[in-house]
């Protein structure tokens, strides 16, 4: 007997862009029309599959495949897709990619996920990244010929979608559970790293960051949170030929001035109310 589960995804014959006979997308899973227009992604399976089963009506259509979950349903009558990718940029560009290939028309994604704050505001507030920045680590920095590479290098920003982040910023001010919290919205830092390109003082490595959270804010003052995803969405979102409408909010989990970091429950809670107020956004745009 085989313990081996069988892949959705059938013989590939495109090298560029792989795609089986049936249109099913190489790590996504899914194939034409698999992914709604309208997306809520966040990096924890457990918080996806929470907000699928709390918000979601039946039935809902779930995959996985490669470390994406995808739960297509509807919320109010609209067709949405809620989906955990995992972490780092890599995953989004695979979810951003591969699902403008497989969506139909016009998209609007959201990031819901959790970060930490360089401000000094409770864990447990929320923030709308306005636009984003990526903060690279640079190996040459540490090569014997790369003695004048900067340890890290600090990108340029790209903004969300002014209309849906508006959108998002409402949701948060009126929803439900969400009473009495204070939404931050400022420049999201995206880093290629939890520990070293966020700036974390790590004893086992060499890290060569103890001023990058300075240099950050120094270069963007309105810098308010670090995570580890957005930059990709709202770069690719800009760059689409199909619309892409971006945004992007996160709970505040870790505070780095006061070194905090959020409870178990309310986070659980959060991860509901917030999740409901992005599918309120998403369902309120207009595509
Ligand atoms: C790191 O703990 C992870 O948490 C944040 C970061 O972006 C990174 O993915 O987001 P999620 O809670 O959505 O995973
Ligand atoms: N996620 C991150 O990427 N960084 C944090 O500090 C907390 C959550």
């Amino acid at each position: 007997m085989s313990n081996s589960v069988s892949s959705p995804v059938g013989k590939v014959g495109n090298a560029n862009f792989p795609v089986d006979e049936n249109g099913v997308v190489y790590h996504l899973g899914v194939a034409n029309n698999g992914l709604a227009q309208r997306v809520l992604t966040v990096g924890d399976y457990g918080r996806a599959s929470k907000l699928r089963d709390k918000l979601l009506e039946q039935p809902v259509k779930t995959t996985e495949h490669r470390g994406f979950h995808i739960h297509t349903g509807t919320y109010k009558g609209v067709r949405v897709s809620i989906v955990s990718i995992g972490m780092g940029t890599p995953m989004m560009d695979f979810l951003v990619r591969e699902g403008r290939f497989v969506a139909v028309g016009p998209m609007a994604i959201i990031r819901y996920g959790t970060c930490g704050s360089l401000r000094d505001v409770p864990v447990g507030s929320l923030a709308i990244a306005k636009d984003c920045v990526l903060i690279r680590r640079n190996p040459d920095h540490w090569h014997p010929e790369g003695k004048d590479a900067q340890p890290y290098d600090i990108s340029l920003p790209f903004a969300g979608d002014s209309a849906l982040i508006g959108n998002l910023t409402t949701a948060f001010q009126k929803g439900e559970g969400l009473e009495g919290r204070q939404v931050v919205v400022g420049t999201n830092a995206t880093g290629d790293s939890f520990y070293s390109s966020q700036g974390r003082q790590d004893a086992n490595f060499d890290d060569h960051n103890q001023d990058l959270i300075n240099k950050l804010m120094q270069r963007y003052p309105e810098a308010s949170t670090l995570e580890m995803e957005t930059f990709q969405l709202y770069h690719l979102a800009t760059r689409s030929k199909e619309p892409i409408k971006a945004a992007a909010a996160t709970i505040i989990l870790a505070n780095r001035v006061d070194n905090t970091f959020l409870d178990n429950d309310t986070k659980s809670a959060l991860e509901i109310a917030g999740g409901r107020a992005c599918l309120e956004a998403l369902i309120n745009t207009t595509l």
